[in-house]
């Protein structure tokens, strides 16, 4: 908990689109509700469009504008610097701020090749041995149904682990005439569904199970291969519109993977299903404050799913927050990321998800896009070394 006297730390952001509003509502969030042992001081924000990234500083309170990242970077008020870019930026820009002594937080998916994921996760260590940390923004790790989640595996609760079922939903891409943004392009995505959304569920399996998913087998599909440009004319859609895999986790487990921006109606359908020899874990995005766990060692007259209200101030993060039974959204896990990343920081442990876990994703996708490629061969994924 802070008080008067909490030391500061102050945060450069790069980027002030979706991703740099959800930020800075979360080091806000952190600030004003989480007390982390070391203070958000929302320093400068930096953005190409001075105009447009003046308009958002105001908004949300940024103190001062760079138009070049390399200046806040340079800047001896910044010691944190937040990446809300796109991937073919994520890269250069944590590498320089590593190695200029800056902590980092890096949206995910952490590169858009396993390359700069490895470049990324080296300079990581290296900074590491300066006292220098860096995160990977695997959100959803922080919601706090997921992180109840993470504590019944870890505590033995479901037993063997036998499936896990992940699914991420969306649809707006449904509509052929919805334009060709730059989540649609190879060269700034990375990939499409797969790097997107995809790499939320493999994070979530990775996390939960604490297990590497070590082989795939992949579909992807490009439904709609032309799309209006937002100047006029057509271009090219040049990633996946969504994927299916099988994989096998480290431990033995079977695991199914879906995502999709086709699924007409489902909006942010982050759903994961965990099966184990003692019990049942369920998760819905759409049903955020909701865990759903069956507790096969219960007695059979009373054996059922559980429906926990995760609302209440015994559950991870809940007790910071508002009264018993209220309930978070969607922005309250950038807030939760924060503090924990600062809290990090401030007691000298390391965060998670770290670089390496980070660049553990990057191989899996790069596994289905390699299995897929090869007609949906089985493709092995050797993990990173920890
Ligand atoms: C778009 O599909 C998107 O905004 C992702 O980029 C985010 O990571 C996810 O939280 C919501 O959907």
């Amino acid at each position: 908990m802070s008080h008067p006297g909490t030391p500061e730390i102050g945060i450069g952001m790069v980027g002030y689109a979706f991703m740099g509003a959800a930020h800075s509502q979360g080091w806000r969030g952190a600030r004003g509700f989480l007390a982390p042992p070391l203070r958000p001081r929302l320093a400068a924000l930096a953005g190409r469009d001075r105009r447009a990234a003046t308009e958002v500083a105001e908004r949300f309170d940024w103190a001062e504008v760079e138009t070049d990242w390399r200046a806040l970077i340079a800047r001896e008020d910044v010691g944190l610097i937040d990446i809300c870019t796109p991937g073919d930026t994520h890269a250069e820009i944590a590498i320089a701020a590593l190695e200029a002594g800056k902590h980092v937080l890096c949206e995910k998916p952490l590169a858009n090749s396993v390359a700069e994921a490895r470049a990324m996760a080296e300079a990581a260590a290296a900074a590491r041995a300066r006292g220098v940390r860096a995160m990977a923004g695997f959100t959803y790790r922080r919601v706090p149904a997921l992180a109840l989640a993470r504590q019944l595996v870890a505590e033995g609760r479901l037993g063997t682990l036998r499936h896990v079922r992940a699914r991420y939903l969306q649809d707006w891409l449904t509509d052929p005439g919805a334009p060709l943004t730059w989540r649609l392009r190879r060269e700034r995505a990375g990939s499409g569904a797969l790097g997107d959304i995809g790499a939320h569920i493999v994070d979530l399996t990775q996390y939960l199970t604490g297990e590497h998913v070590a082989g795939v087998a992949a579909v992807t599909e490009t439904f709609v291969r032309e799309r209006p440009l937002p100047d006029g004319g057509t271009g090219e859609v040049t990633v996946d519109d969504a994927t299916a895999f099988l994989g096998r986790l480290a431990g033995g487990a079977l695991a199914t993977f879906e995502a999709t921006r086709f699924a007409a109606g489902r909006k942010n359908a982050l759903r994961i299903e965990l099966n184990g020899s003692d019990g049942s874990l369920a998760f819905d995005f759409e049903e955020m404050n909701v865990l759903h766990f069956y507790d096969a060692t219960a007695h059979p007259s009373t054996r059922g799913f559980t429906r926990i209200q995760v609302t209440e101030p015994e559950h991870p993060y809940l007790g910071a927050w508002w009264p018993p039974g209220h309930g978070l959204g969607y922005e309250h896990a950038f807030a939760h990321q924060a503090a924990d990343l600062l809290t990090a920081i401030a007691t000298g442990r390391d965060p998670e998800p770290s670089f390496a876990d980070g660049l553990r994703v990057q191989q899996v996708l790069a596994a289905v896009e390699e299995s897929a490629a090869r007609g949906s061969a089985w493709t092995e994924v050797a993990p990173a070394p920890l």
